[in-house]
């Protein structure tokens, strides 16, 4: 008998079938699974930002194994996975590239009005409008990296690339070639223009972009944050953008997604995407097939390819 398993987010067609091959997929609506499916799902396939509510989990007696599309555990109960003997796992290595790759072009898109000149060259405004405001040049600027993991390392290579000079903060110094180590954050923030966050979400890290960092990072600073929304106190950038003390944001994340406050949607100094960064075919096809190879590993009783728990 095929085992039963929870897919939770939607994944491309190709892994979906493969899903479907192997086991008995179940789609729940919202998160709520019928009382009789519920003692028999044994895996879940979900996303990082997803991941698996609590009362879900302890809804599911029979859950073995947790397979992440991402690399967050966040939104997943470490603790009590490992408490009640739950496997985790991630797609680490795959994604890194396409996530750096966004850090940039949001970088690129908010300070050179990229959306702006786009919206006035389809609106056939070109030759009869007032041109869009300057941009901003982004070669050259300072640098700052919140969290130095690999994308955080793949966004200092692409800046390094930019001719920046830079900087990061982590919690101990990586010896990175050509990359400075500032143990505090609110000093960081203090040496640069630039400040991209690729730190993990968590408990950790929660707020702790907040309205000194803010402030200090200034009127021509930017904020990029490609890793949680979790990791921004969003009143205080809501608050720092409509004050001007903060010169813009690039952010495909947010504290409450799909919810994005109104005054960040309808701000000219941000640039918004819906948690896209590792949206790209070639990477959701190599997580998915990742998600396939751990499972398949679990239920075969082979050690896992990319486990964390
Ligand atoms: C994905 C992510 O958008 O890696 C993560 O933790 O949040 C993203 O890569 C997501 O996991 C896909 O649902």
């Amino acid at each position: 008998m095929k085992p039963e398993i929870l897919l939770l987010e939607p994944m491309m067609d190709p892994i979906k079938k493969q899903l479907e091959a192997a086991y008995v997929v179940h789609r729940p609506e919202g998160m709520g699974v019928p009382a009789d499916v519920a003692p028999r799902i044994r895996g879940i396939a979900t996303g990082g930002g997803t991941g698996v509510p609590r009362a879900l989990m302890d809804g599911l007696p029979a859950l073995e194994i947790i397979a992440i599309n991402g690399i967050g555990t966040d939104a997943v109960d470490l603790v009590e996975a490992r408490r009640r003997g739950i496997r985790v796992t991630t797609t680490p290595g795959v994604l890194t590239d396409d996530v750096a790759d966004m850090g940039m072009g949001l970088l690129l898109s908010l300070l050179r009005g990229l959306p702006q000149s786009d919206r006035y060259v389809r609106a056939g405004e070109w030759g009869h409008a007032p041109a869009p405001a300057l941009g901003h040049r982004v070669s050259g600027r300072r640098m700052g990296i919140f969290g130095m993991g690999h994308v955080g390392q793949a966004i200092a290579a692409r800046a390094r690339a930019f001719g920046m000079p830079i900087a990061y903060t982590d919690y101990h110094d990586k010896h990175l070639p050509d990359c400075v180590f500032v143990p505090e954050l609110l000093t960081l923030a203090r040496e640069v223009d630039t400040l991209v966050i690729a730190a993990s979400g968590g408990a950790g890290s929660r707020n702790l972009v907040n309205a000194p960092v803010l402030a200090a990072l200034g009127p021509e600073g930017v904020l990029i944050n490609i890793a949680r929304g979790s990791i921004v106190d969003e009143a205080a950038l809501v608050a720092a953008l409509a004050a001007g003390t903060l010169g813009g944001a690039g952010l495909d994340v947010f504290a409450h997604e799909p919810d994005v406050p109104e005054a960040l949607r309808t701000s000219p100094r941000t640039v918004l995407q819906p948690h896209r960064a590792s949206a790209t075919i070639e990477t959701r096809l190599a997580m998915g097939e990742l998600v396939v190879a751990n499972l398949a590993a679990h239920f075969a009783n082979r050690p896992l390819p990319t486990p964390v728990v």
